[in-house]
């Protein structure tokens, strides 16, 4: 029996993919692509044209090579301190730029069309960051989705989306995805997706530009929306303000830090019941100080003081999140440390909560704007039920 087992492992073990072939084909789709602000050194790519005789045959699109300047500058950019791009990706708004953060819209096309007429569409000029849950629940998630993946591939430096717990296989196959995809399209249109999602980063960082100069820290400045903000504000080590920007949260530990965030290997896996990626996703606020249980059955709840020491330590000035509800379409949190952001107006047709999204300017300036539901054909959301 054992050896069957161990036979069978082994069967099995030689059946799965070569994790070579894995990896061109990640690339072919695009998925390595670097995004952002990337500056660091990037490997130079022959088109087949240009292949030695013997590599033609092998690389019918052409391959990435190597070359000195390569090496020379990953030693400058390593000596740096720096490391090549992972699961978090980081974005600086620009002089005269803005970025616009969006939360849950939840395949509520007819809002997001509106959304998209209140933000306007990414540019040169505007970072557009969708923080997760654009599908389940709603009735069309995949044209919001496929809308955002052809922003991304638009405008690739000026779009970004980042993973929500319902870009998940487990999600999707209780909460209408799937059933949408396979209605719509079939079966394997539901996988390609799937494993589209593995590829979306867990966090993206909002750089301002400019400077926050320190003579500010003081007065009505200091405020967000009326509520009072720390003094003195954390600001990054280029002294700028910048914006942690996740679905769920925190983690259970204080000692997480961005280097930590960018090395969580993504790519083919699901969030699971624990770990970095897992609370990422999942987690809430809570008012009251340290940690509690999540009563959604996945994260955890986190206080202020966590807000305030991992702020602290990474050299964040704010985190925001989405991935709940509230009544105003934002929430200022733990003292403006923790920002909720949600965009998906009269939710699943059941609430009466505003949707909302923030605006950035390059000085790390917030702005919220507020927006009502809009009509929709007939069609009810595909799960409606809590
Ligand atoms: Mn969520």
């Amino acid at each position: 029996m054992i050896q069957r087992l161990r036979f069978e492992k082994a069967i099995k073990l030689r059946e799965e993919p070569n994790v070579i072939e894995q990896c061109y084909e990640i690339i072919d789709q695009g998925e390595c692509t670097v995004g952002g602000d990337y500056a660091g050194p990037i490997l130079p790519f022959v088109s087949q044209p240009d292949l030695s005789g013997t590599e033609r045959s092998n690389f019918p699109k052409g391959r990435y090579s190597i070359t000195l300047e390569f090496v020379t500058k990953l030693l400058k950019w390593y000596a740096d301190g720096k490391i090549l791009p992972r699961s978090m990706v980081e974005a600086t708004i620009g002089e005269e730029q803005t970025a616009s953060i969006i939360g849950d819209v939840h395949g509520q096309f007819y809002d997001y069309l509106h959304l998209l007429s209140l933000t306007g569409f990414p540019s040169e000029n505007h970072i557009f960051l969708m923080n997760g849950d654009l599908v389940d629940r709603g009735a069309w998630s995949i044209e919001i989705i496929v809308t955002a993946f052809a922003l991304k591939w638009l405008y690739p430096n000026r779009m970004f989306i980042n993973r929500g717990n319902h870009e998940t296989r487990c999600m999707n196959a209780s909460y209408g995805f799937k059933t949408e995809t396979v209605q719509k399209y079939d079966e394997m249109t539901y996988e390609l997706f799937a494993h589209v999602f593995t590829a979306l980063p867990l966090a993206t960082m909002i750089n301002a530009s400019r400077p926050f100069p320190s003579s500010h820290l003081t007065g009505s400045e200091n405020t967000i929306e009326g509520f009072a903000v720390p003094t003195p504000l954390i600001l990054s080590p280029l002294g700028c303000k910048r914006y942690f920007v996740t679905h769920g949260g925190l983690f259970s530990r204080d000692d997480v830090t961005l280097n930590n965030i960018r090395n969580i290997l993504r790519l083919g896996r699901e969030p699971g019941p624990e770990g970095l990626m897992a609370e990422m996703l999942w987690t809430d606020p809570q008012d009251e100080p340290g940690r509690g249980p999540n009563d959604r059955g996945g994260g955890l709840m986190f206080g202020p003081d966590v807000s305030s020491r991992w702020c602290t330590l990474n050299r964040v000035t704010g985190i925001f999140r989405s991935h709940q509800l509230r009544e105003d379409g934002f929430a200022v949190e733990h003292d403006g440390l923790c920002i909720t952001v949600f965009s998906a107006p009269k939710y699943a047709d059941k609430y009466d909560n505003k949707g909302a999204f923030i605006r950035v300017d390059s000085s790390g300036g917030l702005d919220f704007i507020q927006f009502e539901a809009q009509p929709h054909p007939a069609v009810k959301p595909i799960v409606d039920d809590d």
